[in-house]
């Protein structure tokens, strides 16, 4: 039986709905390469601000039995870096690329998108409204008024497709509130659930002592902890929006999760934890397990389960 796994979105055609979580294998030129050479569907960057910077200090990311932890603090080589990678980059490939964006500020977000709307380079913004690790900036989409600010002025600068990356919220009275604010922005085509759940704080009981250092030891969860909040963020916006694409993420390490997050409504997935741990080869794997999967259920598309959550 024939098992199809392309992903037609926004005008063009991804090959699968796999790719790498921004911040996993992509903060080099070299990195970037790794993904879109391997099994992946698409490549995101790193999420850049208008100036290079260093990040956190070390340690700042700890692999745990459930998952990671991490305060990298927006370690990047700067917004001009990732442009001219995407300058070179084969856009007629059939990989589609696209830019994380993270300004310190809506200034330097807009003055990205300007640059790249005087560009017209072919790739998709996710405009990252959630890094919970720059000491003193809090997560934007956590202030609704503030996201509804920074969404018309956005619109504004920018006239193509774009995406934003939420963090996860836990109430469904912030899901209603959040879908409210971003239905209202038609550029707005995806929404990317979910980012690290934000300050869990991990501890080592033999050293008795936190496993990352930055911001005293507080820092964003990912994988095998994150899944349920991942799969009820990508569920809950795919059901408010059903206009818009959700992108799910989070606790992917197989193709069960990855069939989970599309069962329960997203178009495409992305790999942080588990692509950090095992490297590109991890694109592959899960593609097959996937297959697998769809085959014994006698699914010949991804449209043929998608969204089909079933409530017990
Ligand atoms: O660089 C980071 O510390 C980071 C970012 Br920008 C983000 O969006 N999510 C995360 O877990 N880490």
């Amino acid at each position: 039986m024939t098992v199809d796994l392309s992903v037609s979105w926004l005008g063009m055609t991804m090959p699968n709905p796999l790719y790498n979580a921004s911040g996993v294998m992509c903060r080099s030129v070299e990195e970037l390469e790794r993904v879109r050479l391997s099994a992946a569907g698409a490549v995101i960057t790193k999420s850049c601000t208008l100036d290079p910077r260093e990040g956190n200090p070390e340690p700042r990311y700890a692999s745990t039995p459930l998952g990671s932890i991490n305060s990298m603090g927006l370690p990047n080589a700067g917004y001009r870096y990732y442009f001219d990678y995407a300058r070179r980059y084969p856009h007629h490939a059939g990989k589609p690329l696209f830019l994380s964006l993270s300004g310190l500020s809506l200034e330097d977000n807009l003055t990205m998108l300007e640059a790249l709307a005087v560009e017209q380079l072919p790739c998709l913004p996710e405009i990252n409204l959630s890094c919970p690790n720059v000491p003193g900036k809090p997560q934007l989409a956590y202030d609704f008024a503030a996201t509804a600010i920074a969404l018309a002025e956005i619109s504004r600068a920018w006239h193509g497709p774009f995406g934003v990356k939420l963090p996860p919220y836990f109430d469904p009275v912030h899901f209603v509130e959040m879908a409210h604010v971003l239905g209202g922005y038609a550029g707005l085509r995806f929404i990317t659930c979910i980012n690290s759940i934000g300050n869990g704080l991990v501890i080592d009981v033999e050293r008795e002592s936190t496993v990352i250092r930055p911001k005293q030891g507080l820092g964003g969860l990912g994988g095998d902890y994150v899944l349920p909040t991942a799969l009820a963020n990508v569920r809950e916006f795919a059901r408010l929006l059903p206009e818009k694409h959700v992108i799910g993420c989070g606790g992917i390490r197989s193709g069960k999760e990855a069939f989970m997050h599309i069962l329960a409504g997203a178009t495409a997935v992305q790999v942080g934890t588990c692509l950090h741990e095992e490297g590109e080869g991890a694109f592959e794997r899960i593609l097959g397990e996937l297959t697998d999967i769809m085959r014994a259920k006698g699914y010949h598309r991804l449209e043929d389960f998608r969204g089909r959550l079933k409530v017990c």
